[in-house]
């Protein structure tokens, strides 16, 4: 049996034997990625972004079991958990956390968990993870809930992959300030303000919420071709009256597991908005579209690189360090041949 076939049955090793062979980025694994590629498109992606050690490894533990848990009768959910790049430099408290959750989750059919280091493959961190929700997702987890520290591009990189964007912030970091800069509010369907028991958590809670406010009303942020682009609202309103997401504020405190259910609810409820706003479709085009588009690039560039020779390389590189030539000329030398 292949290991397609044993995911799709099921298996929790061949599950696991697969994403192995996609963080590697081999042969069998892409092969694996188009068997199974048809039965994916039902899954929720939920990307879990902000600065480290806000608790995003706590809450995602505590969400997943909150989703395995729910109230008032629902049917659980079945929950796949990917941690990008577990091991944060600067706080080491992921690994804890993994542990963490390694423990309170283990024995549950339900949920799956599992840690990424590696960023080495073809395309790079984004397109291993994205094979690794495929592969999830077919296997029939119905939310993915990705985790990454977040770091300028890779936040964006997560929310262009998600359906939806959970950005936590925690009192006292400065965070307010750091959410400015790396332009988060953007990429945010869900604001958490982790650590509330924390001092300060009014301040963050409110410096957020009046970011939003001068974010909302006017803009309206949307994907196109794979890039973020905002007009003002009043230019898309002729064209179609469209409900406005705005990002809700919550707080939690993820080492005692209080705000989680609020925190689900706004999940569902983001997705219920995609639906009825049509924008599931759009995000689901231009998700695929980046990923093309971003996987056309890596192999273009690395099936070019194995036909050109190193020696050919240095050379033109030597000839643009003594400037001989300019940054494009040396492009062309090294496409065309070009003896500049
Ligand atoms: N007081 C308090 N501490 C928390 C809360 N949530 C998490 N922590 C603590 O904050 C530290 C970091 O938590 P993690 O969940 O590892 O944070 P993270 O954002 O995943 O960290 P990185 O992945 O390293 O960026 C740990 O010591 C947690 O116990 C909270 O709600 N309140
Ligand atoms: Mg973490």
């Amino acid at each position: 049996m292949t290991l397609a076939a044993g995911v799709l049955e099921g298996n929790r090793l061949a599950l696991a034997r697969l994403l192995t062979h996609i963080e590697n980025d081999t042969a069998d694994g892409r092969a694996a990625l188009g068997e199974l590629f048809p039965y994916t498109g039902r899954a929720h992606l939920v990307g879990v972004t902000g600065a480290p050690g806000t608790g995003k490894s706590s809450l995602v533990n505590q969400l997943a079991r909150s989703i395995r848990n729910p109230g008032g009768g629902q049917a659980p959910q079945r929950v796949a958990v990917i941690a990008v790049d577990p091991s944060s430099p600067f706080t080491g408290g992921a690994i804890l956390g993994d542990r963490v959750r390694m423990r309170d989750l283990a024995g549950d059919a339900g949920v799956f968990i599992r840690s990424m280091a590696s960023r080495g493959s073809l395309g790079g961190l984004a397109a291993t993870t994205s094979g690794m929700v495929q592969v999830l997702d077919a296997a029939g987890f119905e939310i993915i809930l990705v985790e990454t520290v977040g770091a300028g591009q890779a936040e964006v990189d997560i929310a262009r992959l998600a359906h939806t964007t959970l950005v936590v912030e925690a009192p006292g970091l400065g965070d307010e300030i750091q959410a400015i800069k790396a332009g988060i509010l953007e990429i945010a369907d869900i604001l958490v303000v982790n650590k509330a028991d924390r001092p300060g958590v009014e301040n963050t809670e409110r410096a957020l919420r009046n970011m939003l406010q001068l974010a909302h009303p006017v803009q309206h942020t949307f994907r196109h071709h794979g890039t973020l682009e905002s007009v003002s609202s009043a230019m898309l309103e002729p064209v179609k009256e469209q409900p406005i997401w705005v990002p809700p504020v919550l707080r939690t405190v993820a080492t005692e597991g209080s705000g989680m259910e609020q925190v689900w609810q706004a999940i569902i409820q983001h997705r219920q908005h995609l639906e009825a706003s049509g924008e599931w479709q759009q995000r689901e085009r231009s998700r695929l579209e980046t990923e093309l588009d971003g996987l056309l690039q890596a192999t273009l560039v690395s099936r070019w690189r194995n036909q050109i020779s190193a020696q050919e390389y240095q050379r033109v590189i030597a000839r643009l360090v003594d400037r001989l030539i300019s940054p494009w000329q040396a492009v062309q030398a090294l496409l065309d041949g070009d003896q500049t």
